[in-house]
């Protein structure tokens, strides 16, 4: 995926941000429990094995540290962009 198009899908994701140290994107999502954010992130990966795209992330009670990538590719695809809306849309 291209620099600008990139630029572009990133306005519309709040709090997501490029890795600093490879081609990646991510955010931390802060929940008010460790109910709140587990039940995140089951619905994630119900959504994550529909689409054959896994996010790697990171969890400490309430807190989801998540990275974006598509491993296949050695970067951001568009698959990253749809699995990023899709954790707007249900956070
Ligand atoms: N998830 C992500 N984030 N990137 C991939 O390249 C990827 C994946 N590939 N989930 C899929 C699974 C692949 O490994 C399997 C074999 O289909």
């Amino acid at each position: 995926m291209n620099k600008e198009t990139r630029a572009d899908a990133l306005i519309g994701l709040d709090g997501w941000s490029n890795t600093e140290d490879r081609d990646a994107i991510q955010k931390t999502f802060t929940f008010k429990n460790f109910n709140q954010a587990f039940s995140f992130m089951t619905r994630v990966a119900m959504e994550a094995e529909k689409t054959n795209h896994h996010p790697e992330w990171f969890n400490v009670y309430n807190r989801v540290d998540v990275t974006l990538s598509t491993h296949d590719a050695g970067g951001i695809t568009e698959k990253d962009i749809k699995l990023a809306q899709f954790m707007e849309m249900i956070a």
